[in-house]
């Protein structure tokens, strides 16, 4: 991909509103090659999520001309950062919705992006629809979950053929409090988590054999996360024990500085060993990696923003060096491109107040020093 084609693409999808906007976008970035093409010059792919949104709306949507042109300039890949769930999908026991995603997968095809598939199974009773969790499963209840999880995923996998090249089959399904399989209304009725996983991964390999499976989580290198870690290698080993067709682990990548801390360098450090030697035991059992929804947590830095934009891409830099030593890793996805958008808002606010600065460009569409980060580690 070329700076033509990238300006192509923005046309093609959104009209010269888009390119104006592009205009908009940083200095630096804006004269680069985008990320995206700079990772495939390494064999590898760089995307983010996108939501969906009425046309023009202020959202991160490609229906927005102002997120489209950068998501455009540095996205080859893209993953539905909602539309694709259950709850989204899924308004009743009988009914499926897929106008949101229909349009999302529409607005990425013409942009030249291939999209990934978030999630067939999101394995917490938090995130399932209320009509499942409320579910009479009858007599035959270990039938009847059965037949509601292969519906589903048969359905999602029919409909996208060939279109979704690889899905977030199952999404956390680890409790980190003690590395246990967590205890949902679909495993209570199968007699146990494991017997729901495996089908939710037998049966997305029937009906979707291209697509690369994948096991999605958030386990992370910090002391307090070790049970988190360990249950994920138990749930990985034991897919291969028992010959379940799980292709690569999604490393979700939320990661932050969550203290003050004087040396980026120093917080750097800690990823190893205990990072590296998680991720060596997940590769030795032939597992791919993904780094599926990458961002940084910026509470542990200072308000001060040029301190804390500095903070943020050294962390970025030195978190994605790591990752992208290990050829396994192919796609690198980031959980949207600005933080006008970040779920991190809402989700994870800084205890004085200010807004997150955890993704590649600011709120006004400012590419910030963690992009040429990205862009640095993407190229090496
Ligand atoms: O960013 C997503 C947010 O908009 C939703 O409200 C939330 C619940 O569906 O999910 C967020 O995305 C999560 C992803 O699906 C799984 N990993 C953690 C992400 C951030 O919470």
């Amino acid at each position: 991909m070329n700076e033509g084609t990238v300006i192509d693409r923005r046309g093609a999808i959104v009209g010269a509103g888009a390119v104006a906007a592009g205009a908009m976008l940083g200095g630096a970035a804006a004269a680069t090659p985008g990320l995206h093409a700079i990772a495939a010059t390494k064999g590898r792919a760089f995307g983010t999520c996108l939501s969906w949104s009425p046309k023009g709306a202020d959202a991160g949507s490609l229906a927005n001309p102002r997120y489209a042109a950068l998501a455009t300039r540095d996205c080859g890949i893209a993953v539905p950062e909602n539309a694709l769930k259950w709850q989204a999908l899924r308004p009743s026991p009988a009914a499926y919705d897929f106008a949101r995603f229909d349009a999302i997968l529409r607005d990425a095809e013409r942009a030249g992006m291939r999209m990934r598939g978030h999630t067939l199974l999101w394995h917490y009773d938090r995130w399932f629809p209320k009509w499942l969790v409320d579910h009479d499963f009858g007599k035959a209840p270990a039938r009847e979950a059965a037949r509601i999880l292969t519906q589903h995923i048969r359905t999602v996998c029919a409909r996208y053929a060939g279109r979704i090249y690889s899905y977030d089959v199952v999404n956390e399904a680890v409790d980190p409090a003690d590395g246990s399989l967590r205890s949902t209304a679909l495993s209570r009725a199968m007699g146990g988590a494991e017997a729901v996983l495996d089908l939710a991964f037998r049966t997305a390999r029937e009906a979707a054999p291209k697509a690369e499976l994948v096991y999605n989580d958030y386990m992370s290198w910090e002391a307090g996360n070790e049970k988190h870690r360990d249950g994920v290698l138990r749930l990985l080993a034991g897919f291969r024990t028992r010959g379940v067709p799980v292709d690569a682990l999604g490393v979700q990548s939320h990661i932050g500085v969550f203290a003050p801390t004087d040396s980026i360098e120093r917080l750097v450090a800690t990823l190893s060993p205990d990072w590296r030697a998680f991720l060596d035991r997940v590769v030795g059992m032939g597992y791919r990696l993904v780094v599926t929804e990458f961002d940084v947590r910026d509470r542990g830095l200072p308000a001060d923003i040029a301190v804390r934009d500095a903070g943020v891409a050294a962390f970025a830099k030195g978190y994605l060096d790591l990752m992208l030593s290990y050829p396994q890793l192919r796609d690198v996805l980031c959980w949207g491109m600005t933080d006008r958008y970040s779920w991190l808002r809402g989700f994870e606010p800084r205890p004085d107040g200010l807004p997150t600065r955890g993704a590649p460009y600011d709120a006004s569409f400012r590419a910030k020093p963690i992009h040429a980060a990205m862009h640095a580690a993407l190229a090496r």
